[in-house]
């Protein structure tokens, strides 16, 4: 069944070749074709009907119970030189990977059927959009690409005819990690990845299209792929700001871009323009402006409930597909963190039956929700407009439980590269390995970029030069705690009093004072109006101090010097002159370095 594109027809057909289907299908993004295949998912129990009175369109999938996230240690940058590939990727040479993964594809469809996806990332007739076909024998696959893509005539109306498409192929194999891979070939514009039919793994156009090859083109053509939320803000006032803010995964994007203003900050209208990734270009105006290049939103579900996310909440009670959660026996799901508290009993991720005396959780800590974004009610009337959005601030967060204050300011956008640089977080269970140890997670795209990270961060310095009117940059971290343990900052919609702060700041106006690492808000500058928090709270979540920081600026240094030769001068720069500022803040008199 040919699609009508040439180039898109001549792979296929090697792909058949390499992997032998007993049926090719070429998808054409219909809803006679979503039905048609749910159906048959429901009846080879790929698929678990949920309630559809309470949860209309919604269906349960339960993965295989060790292919639950994504596997870092299996996915690989496989390019002609190593360098290219750079310290923080795994890196397998092209004819290596090419002879170890070509086996494992050869009849790995045998007895299955080929779909062929053709999708569009980004806004149709958009400059910034960018076109992939993914070839996959997973139902759940194609019905996932379906929600989180534009599948269809509109990519390949988009390719006109050309060969400028991103080749995704992905097959299930046995689904073990022993013969799993994930491997990027840039220089080919092609991702195979095998073994795997978990979401990042998997949905070739999120994490390998859109980030890790797209960071690759965006360097050659002067933009930024990034991992990052994309948030309107419209003040009391009338005036409409545009946010961006990379987190590593699981630290409460989703949550971000679905805020609810408090009921003490009236007038505040939040707009969701996007929850992961972010494409960035600089605009005729020296702005930088944003795309989100998905069309749904694969979000956490445990810790999802009217309090923290109420958008996300209604909003995945329609056309959702839910992955790893519980199942109650009135067919609704159920997930740790959930508004209704524990049932006495259910089925688990797992399907095993569960009661909250069990010692395992319901749901897998990465169980998810694959909901079209124009589900949400949030979704701001920009999302889809092809010039994107022009961004005002970019935030970068992470989760610290010490030394890292509310929010601080880079006093420039070297600097603030360097903040996004040098970003840290606690690990969460959205990639297997322990969770909760610090580790590096550079502009939180240590998974993500799809090339050399010094390099990366170069070409940072470079697409802020091409702009006259950069977005301001702010480094947040709504997770540090106290003495005891627990949370200072109560997060959520109370995350708008930062924001508020950081929207004055790119007005020329919120008081900052200047501190070694940045600039902090004085406590008045943030609205507190309506918010219960004791002054030493507040002092503490604003708090720098100097001696914390004299450890962190030594790892710095070895971490940055691992870089060798790809390190910007920039970046060293900034690092030399904050430990410059750390060492005169803790021994103001007679410090030798
Ligand atoms: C995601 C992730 O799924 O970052 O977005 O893991
Ligand atoms: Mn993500």
């Amino acid at each position: 069944m040919p699609t009508g594109n040439a180039f898109v027809d001549r792979w296929v057909e090697q792909v058949r070749g390499l992997t032998t289907p007993d049926r090719v299908v070429v998808c054409d993004g219909s809803e006679a074709e979503r039905e048609a295949l749910t159906a048959e998912c429901l009846a080879s129990g790929e698929l678990i009907a949920l309630d559809q009175q309470s949860l209309p369109g919604c269906v349960l999938h339960r993965s295989a119970s060790h292919d639950v996230a994504r596997t870092e240690h299996l996915t690989f940058i496989s390019t002609t030189d190593k360098d290219d590939a750079g310290p923080t990727n795994n890196w397998m040479a092209r004819d290596a990977a090419h002879a170890r993964l070509t086996p494992l594809l050869r009849g790995a469809m045998a007895g299955r059927t080929m779909y062929v996806v053709p999708f569009l990332m980004g806004p149709p007739g958009s400059r910034f959009s960018k076109v992939g076909v993914e070839v996959t024998d997973s139902r759940y696959v194609v019905l996932n690409m379906r929600t989180m893509t534009r599948v269809g005539a509109v990519a390949l109306d988009a390719l006109d005819g050309s060969d400028d498409f991103t080749r995704c192929l992905h097959a299930m194999g046995d689904l073990s990690p022993e013969r799993r891979f994930i491997v990027h070939f840039p220089e080919e514009n092609t991702v195979w990845s095998i073994g795997s039919g978990y979401g990042g793994n998997a949905l070739l156009g999120k994490k390998c299209l859109a980030l890790r090859l797209a960071s690759w083109m965006a360097r050659q053509e002067g933009w930024l792929a990034e991992h990052m939320l994309i948030l309107g803000l419209r003040s009391p006032e009338g005036r409409t700001y545009y946010v961006t803010g990379a987190f590593p995964s699981a630290c409460g994007k989703t949550n971000l871009a679905m805020l609810v203003p408090p009921e003490s900050m009236p007038g505040w209208k939040i707009w969701t323009v996007g929850d992961d990734i972010a494409w960035l270009r600089p605009g005729p105006d020296g702005r930088l402006w944003a795309v989100n290049p998905e069309a749904g939103f694969f979000g956490v579900a445990p810790g999802t409930s009217h309090k923290t996310n109420p958008t996300a909440f209604e909003m995945i009670r329609r056309n959702t597909i839910y992955t790893n959660v519980a199942l109650r026996p009135d067919g609704t799901p159920w997930w740790e963190g959930h508004d209704d508290p524990a049932p006495p009993k259910a089925l688990d991720w797992q399907g095993r039956p569960w009661t909250p005396a069990s010692k395992e959780k319901a749901a897998h800590p990465n169980s998810r929700f694959t909901t079209p974004a124009t589900e949400c009610a949030s979704l701001s009337p920009e999302f889809a407009n092809p010039n994107g959005v022009p961004i005002d601030a970019i935030l970068f967060g992470a989760r610290r439980q010490r030394r890292v204050p509310l929010v601080y300011e880079a006093r420039s956008w070297q600097h603030g590269t360097f903040l996004g640089a040098t970003l840290s977080s606690e690990t969460t269970a959205a990639a297997t390995g322990k969770v909760g140890v610090l580790r590096r997670d550079p502009m939180a795209m240590l998974p993500f970029c799809g090339y050399n990270m010094a390099d990366y961060w170069g070409h940072w310095l470079d697409v802020g030069r091409a702009l006259t009117r950069p977005p301001r940059i702010f480094r947040v971290n709504w997770f540090r705690t106290g003495d005891d343990g627990k949370f200072l900052w109560p997060g959520f919609g109370d995350n708008l009093r930062v924001l508020k702060w950081i929207l004055e700041r790119c007005d020329g106006g919120g008081a900052a004072v200047e501190t070694p690492i940045g600039l902090v808000p004085t406590p008045d500058a943030l609205d507190r109006n309506g918010l219960r928090l004791r002054a030493e709270t507040l002092a503490h979540l604003l708090r720098v101090d100097a001696a914390e920081w004299v450890e962190a600026v030594e790892g710095q240094e070895h971490y940055l010097r691992s870089f060798g030769s790809h390190l910007p001068a920039g970046i060293y720069q900034e690092h030399l002159d904050l430990a410059r500022r750390i060492h005169d803040a803790v021994a103001p008199e007679g410090w030798t370095r």
